[in-house]
């Protein structure tokens, strides 16, 4: 039987398991990439293994997320993270060089390759044939320490597109399509792999902002062949001696196949507050706007910025709009320069910022009360941009750049011809930004200013739990819910105490200050699709430091319920999904036997509710996740052995 590509990637770094689907292999990870709002942790973690250099062909620590400097937290981090990245043989992306996942398309994607990243949207590299995947902190510490990544064997979903797409519809509006077929959980447990004739219309660049997106699905990564196209970018990036051919056999099998002909597609847009809540722009049109930003990991390439700069050039902005523009990377911003964009853009009127995650995350470009803003932007979660209430949609360039012009949400055909874009055959390319790391850092000094605090040390999971239910949530809870970001909150990645503060803050303020004072263990209650979004394991860290340790929800995201069990809270589901109703905040419970039921394998555990009712819970988990999370976590699980080999 023909093989995916997924399946030729996985098989050609298979370390442990068999790639059948549902069941845990072990792969070799050949480059790791770090953001600075994972990465201090990240490498707090990778110090506490005690290895003197990184072990992967290639690690890049990237400053995107903190860049605003309000006080001197964000620059310590910073130094720390340049002085950790020389002393241990790691790249370093200075702070407005760019975003983590464009600059690391542009300067270092290898198809074939593996790619394991402290960030959700680490499968953007899937746009190159990379088969690149999003992980917590602690996983990232572990694959620079050269240890194999452990994952669930994803089915693979296979989407076919044919035709030709039309004039002003983009790669995005093939996502956001995909994303209103299949919603915020349709990817979980999944591969999504592109293929068929439809490809060849599609630049490494589109691809990598569908392979973005598949984020938004729960998938586990999305993956394109490495074909001409890809030839073409490496070319461009003055990289191609490291192209290979790289595509799925005629008779490959999908577990499920999804047909998209372009030319059917039409311009969409993802209203407030969850990138699946799609429709096409006509049907919202008409609607004022405020704010447009073009930017984020997602659409902020050069074409995505050109397609903006030449749709402005002899129209100009609405007065009633700002429009701003977040270059993915320093090259963007360089390129749009030198070819003479970039003044289009300025001479429009559009505030033309650094590169950088910016408004994606909350750090800054917070919209005015009850207005809406049309982003590029991956997620409209709830709050995301900093402004209570907020009215945030998700479109193309296209979309968005017609908005800005006409001063309400426009379908970009009304605006007439689209224009020509033209794409360098060669960048300009200029890696200034990026600090190679020298032969032997042993001498380095680690730079720690008093932003950084030392890891918490967490005890093992008790034999039995008597736990009171702290909080009770529904479904699609984001990982933005369970501890926010944003320019206040993000500062105080490196230091696990002061964030702790705000763990649920903007679904229940008085959690952390409640949680404190409840001296029993603490319990979650949460329904489908618990902890979506994001990688910070901080989310499950923060809860663990303020006495979490049992969640019960209908189902996981994949990378929140890894989190949880590499810092020792218990995951556990309902057998029957209807006992969410019998469970009520402000209940106290006891689990008799739950590390014997984790260690023993059992697949499900008894819950007593005080007042007499009893629901079972599943536990589904693997035999290292079991140890792991027995142990009360990953570190105190690699203390216990001893291991010598790290
Ligand atoms: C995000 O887009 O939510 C982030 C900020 O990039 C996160 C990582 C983080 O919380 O630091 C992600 O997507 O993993
Ligand atoms: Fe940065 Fe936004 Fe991309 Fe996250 S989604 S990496 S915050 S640009």
């Amino acid at each position: 039987m023909g093989l995916t590509v997924t399946e030729k990637i996985l098989d050609a770094h298979l370390l442990e398991g068999k790639v059948v689907s549902g069941g845990q292999i072990a792969i070799r990870i050949d480059q790791t990439l770090t953001q600075d709002a994972t990465g201090t942790m990240a490498y707090l973690e990778f110090e506490a293994l005690g290895i003197p250099r990184v072990k992967t062909e290639l690690s890049v620590s990237y400053v995107d997320h903190n860049l605003l400097q309000s006080d001197f937290r964000n620059a310590d981090d910073h130094r720390f993270l340049q002085s950790i990245a020389a002393r241990y043989g790691i790249y370093f992306s200075r702070p407005g060089n760019g975003i983590c996942h464009q600059v690391h398309l542009e300067r270092f994607a290898v198809p074939g390759k593996t790619l394991l990243g402290s960030d959700s949207h680490t499968p953007t590299a899937g746009g190159c044939g990379m088969l690149a995947i999003g992980a917590g902190g602690i996983d990232l510490a572990m694959a620079m320490a050269g240890q194999p990544f452990y994952l669930t064997v994803p089915k693979i979903v296979g989407i076919h597109l044919s035709g030709s797409l039309r004039p002003w519809v983009s790669a995005r509006d093939i996502i956001l399509e995909v994303l209103r077929r299949m919603t915020v959980r349709g990817g979980l447990g999944r591969v999504i792999e592109y293929l068929g004739p439809g490809l060849s219309e599609l630049s490494v660049t589109d691809r990598a902002t569908i392979a973005n997106l598949g984020t938004e699905l729960g998938a586990t990564s999305t993956v394109f062949p490495s074909d001409e196209r890809t030839k073409e970018f490496l070319y461009s990036q003055e990289r191609a001696g490291l192209w290979q051919e790289l595509r799925a056999d005629t008779d490959a099998q999908y577990h499920e196949t999804i047909d998209i002909d372009l030319s059917s597609l039409e311009p969409m847009i993802a209203c407030p507050s969850s990138p699946d809540n799609v429709v096409p722009v006509k049907e919202v049109a008409g609607r004022p706007v405020f704010q447009v930003i073009i930017g984020s990991c997602a659409n902020s390439s050069y074409r995505d910025i050109s397609v903006v700069a030449d749709a402005l050039e002899y129209r100009g902005i609405a007065p009633s709009v700002e429009l701003e523009i977040n270059p993915g990377s320093r090259q963007v911003l360089e390129n749009l320069d030198i070819r003479g964009e970039l003044r289009k853009l300025i001479h429009a009127g559009a505030r033309i910022q650094q590169s950088g995650c910016l408004g994606c995350i909350g750090m800054g470009q917070a919209p005015a009360t009850g207005t809406i803003s049309l982003r590029t932007f991956t997620r409209n979660f709830p709050g995301r941009s900093g402004t209570e209430g907020d009215q945030v949609y998700l479109c193309s360039p296209e979309t968005a750049v017609a908005s800005a012009i006409m001063g309400v949400i426009t379908d970009p055909r009304d605006l007439g011809d689209a224009p020509e874009i033209s794409i360098p055959d060669v960048y300009l390319i200029n890696d200034n930004g990026i600090i190679p790391p020298g032969k032997d850092g042993s001498d380095i000094e680690i730079l720690r200013g008093p932003n950084i605090r030392p890891l918490p040390e967490f005890d093992p999971i008790p034999e039995d739990i008597e736990a009171e239910v702290l909080l009770k949530v529904g479904d699609n809870i984001t990982t933005d819910h369970i501890m926010p970001a944003g320019s206040k909150i993000l500062p105080l990645r490196s230091n696990i105490p002061a964030i702790s503060e705000y763990v649920f803050s903007a679904i229940d303020p008085g959690f952390s200050t409640r949680a404190k004072e409840t001296e029993a263990a603490i319990m979650i209650v949460g329904g489908e699709n618990y902890g979506q979004g994001s990688s910070r394991e901080h989310a499950a860290l923060a809860p663990r430091y303020l006495g979490v340790r049992v969640k019960l929800v209908k189902s996981f995201a994949r990378i929140h319920k890894a989190n949880l069990i590499n810092f020792g809270i218990v995951p556990l589901t309902f057998v029957d999904p209807g006992d969410f109703e019998q469970i009520r905040q402000g209940d106290s419970i006891s689990i008799s036997g739950l590390k014997a039921a984790i260690l023993n394998g059992s697949d499900r555990v008894d819950i007593d509710i005080r007042g007499g009712k009893k629901i079972q819970a599943r536990i589904e988990l693997f035999e290292r996740e079991r140890q792991i999370l027995a142990s009360g976590g990953l570190l105190n699980w690699i203390r216990a052995q001893n291991r010598r080999d790290l």
